[in-house]
């Protein structure tokens, strides 16, 4: 449901399974990552309403294996299509590999394992984690959430991966498939890109939408579409609405979800 533009930076342009609405910031988030000592930890709230002292630590990874808050991207996302959401934490910057790993999610003892390192994305490629916006979604829709990645190039373009999800315990060890190619094309800005996961036309397979910088200023909603098979996310982007400065639509003001 469309419900209007923002009237202000308070507020936040949410777009996520369909729905595209106006919220105040900021959200919650689970698990959340608090930086102590370099550290970081993983902590789970029992409740959203519950007393920050009733959090419990799930998860140490210390900066003495490596750890750096600054250098991780994590997103959540059932991987291993359990039912259960995983955590996936993209680490590494500034010229290094960058390591994707897999914290698994479960009812007794979530995000409490050794994290399992999935895959390196070597540096010698290109791959630079402070080039990457990444999202979550079961784009292929075989029951495993999948990884998107969008990948600077250059000084403006940027192109898209995806890293398949499995029902293994392999999850996210596949190796990266470049989908849609023209979003490395001219017209698209890596700075004034925003992708978000959702299903937003109801056919069982998540779908990438792109929130971009229009040229008023205003924000352009682009869809990359998922499907039930290995053409997820490799068509080209879809124009599927514009929301113009003059209706007070601002990129700049604009967060997807
Ligand atoms: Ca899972
Ligand atoms: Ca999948």
């Amino acid at each position: 449901m469309l419900v209007g533009p923002p009237t202000s930076a308070e507020h936040a342009v949410v777009g996520i399974a369909g729905r595209i609405g106006v919220i105040p910031a900021p959200l919650p988030h689970i698990p959340q990552h608090v930086e102590e000592a370099e550290r970081i930890r993983l902590l789970r709230p029992h409740g959203l309403r519950t007393p920050l002292s009733t959090r419990v630590l799930r998860n140490s990874l210390p900066a003495s294996n490596g750890w750096d808050r600054e250098k991780s991207a994590p997103i959540a996302g059932d991987f291993n299509g359990d039912g259960r959401a995983d955590l996936a934490i993209l680490h590494g910057a500034g010229g290094t590999d960058v390591n994707v790993w897999m914290l698994i999610g479960s009812i007794t003892s979530p995000l409490s394992g050794t994290p399992r390192l999935a895959q390196v994305l070597p540096s010698g490629a290109g791959w630079n984690l402070v080039s990457q916006k990444v999202s979550a979604g079961d784009y292929n829709g075989d029951g495993a959430a999948d990884l998107a990645i969008l990948h600077a190039a250059g000084a403006t373009g940027m192109y898209l991966w995806k890293i398949n999800g499995a029902k293994t315990t392999t999850s996210l060890s596949a190796a990266p498939v470049k989908g849609a190619t023209s979003a490395g094309t001219a017209g698209w800005v890596f700075g004034s890109t925003q992708p978000v996961s959702g299903d937003v036309n109801g056919d069982g397979a998540a779908d990438l939408t792109l929130l971009h910088a229009a040229p008023d200023a205003g924000v352009n909603l682009w869809g990359v579409w998922g499907a039930k098979s290995s053409a997820a996310l490799t068509g080209s982007p879809g124009l599927i609405k514009s929301l113009p400065a003059t209706s007070g639509w601002r990129y700049a003001y604009a967060k997807g979800v």
